[in-house]
Order: C-alpha cells, then sequence, then structure tokens
C-alpha cells in the first residue's frame, strides 16, 4: 500500500515558476541574450547552474566558472528579492485539505524540491511544519531528472520506492519519479505529462481516494 507522498514545490504546491522567469529574464536582458516565457518553460525543474547554462548556450555565450558562480548568485539574489513577498496567500488551493487527507490515512508527506530557496518558500507559504521530511537541494549531487531526490527522501522516511506517490509538474522531475520505481502523478497537461499514471491539471483536482484505490499495491 501506498505509505509516501513526495512533492515537487515549484509548479505543484506553489508558482515560484514567475519569479524564476522575471530574475533569468533580467540576467538574460544585461548579457543580451533573447529569452522569453516560452524559453522559461524548459528550465521548470532543472537547477540553477543548469538553468544559466541554458541561457548562455542560447545566446552563444561562453564565461569561465567563476563569471558563472557571479551571474548564477546576481540571479539567486534577485529571485530572493521578489520571493520575500510571498506569503501563505500564494499556496496553491486545495494543498492544506490534501495534507489533511494524508496525515488521516497514515500517509508520510515529504518534499523533492531542486530548489535551495525551499526551506524559505515553505515557510513563506505556511506549510513548512507539514512535511516529514523536506530534501536538502544543496546535498543533492545529481539534479532531475536523475532520481537522487525522489530516492533519498523515501529512504529518509524508511519507504521503499513503490510505496511512494511522487507529484511533479516538469518532465525532468516526472523522469525522476518513473526512474526511483515510483507510483506517479503529473500536475499539468496530460499530452505533455503523457508518462504520468495520473494526471491533473491542478493539484486541487487531484483525487486521493482515487489514486490509492488504482495504485499498484
Ligand atoms: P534555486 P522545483 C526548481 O524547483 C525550479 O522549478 C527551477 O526553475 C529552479 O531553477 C530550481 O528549482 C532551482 O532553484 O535557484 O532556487 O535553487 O520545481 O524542483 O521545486
Ligand atoms: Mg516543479
Amino acid at each position: 500500500s501506498i505509505r509516501a507522498f513526495i512533492f515537487d514545490l515549484d509548479g505543484v504546491l506553489t508558482d515560484t515558476a514567475e519569479y524564476h522567469y522575471q530574475a533569468w529574464a533580467a540576467l538574460a536582458k544585461q548579457l543580451g541574450i533573447a529569452f522569453n516565457r516560452q524559453d522559461n518553460e524548459q528550465l521548470k525543474g532543472v537547477d540553477r547552474m543548469g538553468s544559466l547554462q541554458f541561457i548562455l548556450d542560447k545566446g552563444g555565450l561562453q564565461l569561465s566558472d567563476n563569471q558563472k558562480h557571479a551571474f548564477a548568485n546576481q540571479k539567486n539574489h534577485h529571485y530572493q528579492q521578489l520571493i520575500e513577498h510571498m506569503s501563505e496567500a500564494d499556496l496553491f488551493a486545495g494543498v492544506h485539505d490534501l495534507f489533511a487527507q494524508l496525515k488521516q490515512a497514515d500517509i508520510a508527506i515529504g518534499l523533492a524540491s531542486a530548489s535551495k530557496n525551499a526551506a524559505m518558500v515553505i515557510n513563506r507559504l505556511g506549510i513548512n511544519q507539514a512535511f516529514d521530511y523536506v530534501a536538502d537541494a544543496a546535498k543533492i549531487k545529481q539534479g532531475k531528472p536523475h532520481p537522487e531526490i525522489f530516492l533519498t527522501v523515501a529512504q529518509t522516511l524508511g519507504v521503499k520506492p513503490a510505496q511512494c506517490v511522487g507529484v511533479e509538474d516538469s518532465l525532468a522531475g516526472l523522469q525522476s519519479i518513473i526512474d526511483a520505481g515510483m507510483q506517479s502523478v503529473g500536475i499539468g497537461d496530460a499530452k505533455v505529462l503523457q508518462q504520468a499514471q495520473w494526471v491533473y491539471p491542478h493539484i486541487k483536482d487531484l483525487s486521493l481516494p482515487r489514486v490509492l484505490e488504482q495504485a499498484n499495491k
């Protein structure tokens, strides 16, 4: 039976993607590289240095490691200024209710966010106490689509991957869940997230009874 639900943060529980976009767009402009919302879609679930590399490649710009770290830091400071204004109002509808149902069913709740700012974001959203374990993105060696982050959360919770449901909005993240050997819920467009066992347009549409009923035993 299912013993844990492991959630992605950005795009699943809240919309920080817009703030990541604004901060990356400002940097791209400074570097003279064209970067729009469509480009930003490809950065979902991708870690900070990977995202910067995507933008540099797009502009055909080659920088030293020192320069890359300086620009990544600059983007991060800008991003942190933007998320400072987040509050409980930014939590997606349906999350409190879903967490309450999971607790009622004695199912553990984990967080597998690639963001090094995840602790600050869940604090702002007022849900930091809801998690049984929150992955530390700084300690994860291989980012999504590698399964390391989801496997680390399951292991820390003491639950086998097959007894976990992973919830993701990004393709990279969905791949990590599948390669971790977990059951998968996609949040977003069913045409894009075809590989997920269940897809819901929004977290508030997720039916826990249905997932638990249909999960592979
Ligand atoms: P940071 P998630 C990811 O969060 C974002 O989707 C991605 O756009 C971002 O680049 C990444 O975190 C790293 O974030 O720069 O704050 O460490 O979707 O895995 O919750
Ligand atoms: Mg995400």
